[in-house]
This record gives C-alpha cells, sequence and structure tokens, in this order.
C-alpha cells in the first residue's frame, strides 16, 4: 500500500508496557494514523482521532470484537459481551437496561457503603508501617465493595479476579501463558455464568435491578444473565487497576499527595487526573464496516483499528503541560473510559468508588513513600500493578 506511515512498534511487547508513554510520544510524532506492521493493524493515538474513531459507529464497529481478534474472521473465545461487542441498534436497549441499574439514584444509595468499607479498609492498615498495598488496599476494596453491589455471596470471589484476567487477557494476541492459564482455570467460566443468574443474586443489589428489566419485558432473562456477566467481566479489574495506579501516581508525588491530605475533597478529582495521567485502560479496538478515510489516510474495510486513549491523554493539542500530574488540574473530555455510546457504562460507579477510598485514605494517611520495586501487570487490555510496597505515616490521632 503506498505512503502509508508505518511503525514497528508492538503494543504487546513487555518494553511497550513498561514505558508506554514515550512509544505514544513517538507514534504522534509520526503521525495521525499509522499501520503496526508486527500485528497488521492500524491505530490512532491523538486526542481528536480517538474521540473521532470511538464516536463515528457507523464506520468504526464494535460488532468485530473488542480486541485485537476480528469476530468477523474468528470465532470468539466466549459468547460476545452484548453490550460491548454490538452495535446500534441491538446496542441501544442493552446499554439503556445498564445505564439504568447504575443511575444516580441507585449511587446514591451505595454511597454509605463505599464509605464504611473505605474507613475500615484503611483503618485496619494505618498503624502497620509498611504494607503491600495492591493486596491489602486497592485489590481487597473493589474486590469487596463491587461484588457487595451487585449481590454475589462471599464465595469464591477470587474467581472475579481469575475471570477478568481471561476477559482482557483475550484483548491481545494469542499467547502461551493465555493458553496455559485458560487451561488452568477452564471452570471459572462455568462459575461466572452460574453466579449470572437470578437466584444467586442478593435482593436489593444492582444485579437484581437487571432481572427487574426482564421482568419489565425490556430484556429476556438470558440477556438479564448476559448483562450480569458483563458487570462481573467489566466492574473489577478495571477498578483495581484504576485505584491501584492513581494510588501509585500520588505516592510518586508527594507534593500531589499533600494537597489531597489537606484537602480530602480533592479526592474525585484527583482520581479524574489519574485516569487522564495513567489509565489503566490503554487501549480499545474497532473493526472497519467499510472502506473510510482518516486523516487523509484511506482505511481498508475489516480493518482492525486500535485506539491509544492512554496517548490521548498526553495529547498536547488537547492537555497543557500533559505529562505534568495535577490534581488540582481542570479536566475536561479525558479519555480514560472511552466516549461515545460505549463510553463506560459504569464511570460514574467507578469513580464514586474511587473517591470515597481517596477520601478515606486521606483523612487518615499524613504521607506515604513507595519502598520497594513495584510489578506491572502484563497482560494486553488493562494496566495495573501486581505489587506496590508502600510505607504509611498515619495521621496523629
Ligand atoms: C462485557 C465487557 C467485558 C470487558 C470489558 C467491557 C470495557 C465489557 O462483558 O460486556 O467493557
Amino acid at each position: 500500500m503506498p505512503n502509508r506511515i508505518t511503525s514497528q512498534i508492538d503494543p504487546f511487547s513487555p518494553e511497550f508496557r513498561a514505558d508506554p508513554y514515550s512509544a505514544y510520544a513517538e507514534l504522534r510524532s509520526l503521525g495521525k494514523v499509522v499501520y503496526l506492521e508486527k500485528h497488521d493493524i492500524w491505530c490512532v493515538h491523538h486526542y481528536d482521532t480517538c474521540q473521532k474513531v470511538l464516536t463515528d459507529y457507523d464506520t468504526y464497529s464494535n460488532a468485530g470484537g473488542g480486541g485485537i481478534r476480528n469476530y468477523f474472521k474468528e470465532k470468539p473465545w466466549r459468547k460476545p459481551s452484548i453490550i460491548l461487542e454490538v452495535d446500534p441498534p441491538e446496542h441501544t436497549r442493552t446499554r439503556t437496561v445498564l445505564s439504568r441499574a447504575l443511575s444516580p439514584k441507585v449511587l446514591r444509595q451505595i454511597r454509605e457503603r463505599f464509605d464504611a468499607d473505605a474507613a475500615r479498609m484503611v483503618a485496619e492498615v494505618r498503624d502497620r508501617g509498611e504494607i503491600e498495598a495492591v493486596s491489602a488496599l486497592t485489590r481487597a476494596y473493589p474486590l469487596k465493595v463491587f461484588p457487595d453491589s451487585v449481590g454475589l455471596a462471599e464465595e469464591g470471589r477470587e474467581n472475579l479476579l481469575i475471570y477478568g484476567t481471561m476477559v482482557f487477557g483475550a484483548f491481545g494476541p494469542v499467547v502461551p501463558w493465555y493458553e496455559e492459564y485458560m487451561e488452568t482455570h477452564k471452570d471459572v467460566p462455568d462459575w461466572i455464568v452460574r453466579r449470572c443468574q437470578r437466584d444467586m443474586l442478593a435482593e436489593g443489589g444492582i444485579g437484581q435491578i437487571i432481572y427487574g428489566a426482564a421482568d419489565e419485558g425490556k430484556i429476556t432473562e438470558e440477556e438479564a444473565m448476559m448483562l450480569v456477566r458483563t458487570f462481573l467481566s467489566a466492574g473489577v479489574d478495571t477498578t483495581v487497576d484504576s485505584i491501584g495506579l492513581c494510588l501509585w501516581a500520588l505516592a510518586r508525588h508527594p507534593e500531589q499527595y499533600a494537597k489531597l491530605r489537606d484537602d480530602p475533597t480533592l479526592a474525585r478529582n484527583a482520581f479524574e487526573e489519574a485516569t487522564r495521567w495513567d489509565s489503566s485502560s490503554q487501549s480499545l479496538f474497532r473493526t472497519t464496516l467499510k472502506e473510510t478515510e482518516l486523516a487523509g489516510q484511506t482505511i481498508g474495510a475489516n480493518e482492525k483499528v486500535m485506539i491509544f486513549i492512554g496517548s490521548a491523554g498526553r495529547d498536547p493539542e488537547h492537555f497543557e503541560d500533559p505529562d505534568t500530574f495535577d490534581i488540582s488540574r481542570k479536566i475536561k473530555g479525558q479519555m480514560g473510559y472511552g466516549v461515545g455510546i460505549h463510553g463506560c457504562v459504569g464511570q460514574m460507579f467507578a469513580r464514586l468508588e474511587a473517591e470515597c477510598f481517596f477520601q478515606a485514605f486521606a483523612q487518615q494517611i499524613d504521607s506515604m513513600a513507595v519502598t520497594g520495586p513495584t510489578g506491572l501487570r502484563m497482560h494486553p487490555g488493562l494496566r495495573g500493578l501486581t505489587t506496590l510496597p508502600l510505607a504509611l505515616t498515619p495521621k496523629a490521632a
């Protein structure tokens, strides 16, 4: 193909994952649309083109699958999601049901429990000196409050994390570790689907709100099960990783954490800034339904496009001084949750969850320091930490 801009950058390589931001800067300097030869896919990495691709659903389809694998050519690993992996008009009905289940009214009722759980979990570690913050806090807290809100029993919740790795691992190319992982945990998908049934979900939870929509005839019983599956697929690892990355960012910027400590009401904005600066969701995929032109580049039909929303957050054409992490920045339209009709349906839930957590943290912790090497998880769908050794200094009682 003539005149196309190509790159050898491999977004699934360990080097890229260790430092995606210098790769993004290189891609942004190459041009608006780049062909990644290693994987035979197109990519966009500026704020404006990311937004363009994500909002033009007539051209850039979700039915081709949420990851690099093209469902128009290959069989999906599980039944495709009935909200993420469909286009309008099918998408509209299921999206409406999920939005209602996560409405402001529902969230207002959940807030109190988020606050209480966050305060309790921070109190449990505040005097311990040194902690491993992922297991003690940033994994433990979402793994408690999210399934509680859905109405899931306590037993076997660690399966949610295993399933999350299966779901987000499937976004990348097939690699040996993934195939082994799928084999080792082959009973987990059935466990998940069982938990999505009506009789497994506690009264008063958001799982039952979904089944309420089935009672009203808005969706079928089977669709209700599939929408609860969406909660269990997309609701845990995403927040584990984004809360973890935010805590890590704060720990590495003591002057920013001091602002939060002195004014815990900054918690929500701090999380918004962390989501712009280092989002757990770095990239999304679309599949072209027809030949199209984007920023002067012709893209054929049935091609995969990788959208680097993690790069959009660092685009100097949209954000002033984008590499600076500043929790009091006025942030407009950061794209860490995506944008358009497929923009994260749980984003208000995620923000609330994080706000309660960082508020509780800032109320109890005076300062913190990273005391050892951190680990980055290496599966392709999400960026996040495996370990974060932290020394905590509590506020004076
Ligand atoms: C779903 C699903 C799974 C993974 C991610 C996602 C980011 C949705 O099962 O619907 O949205």
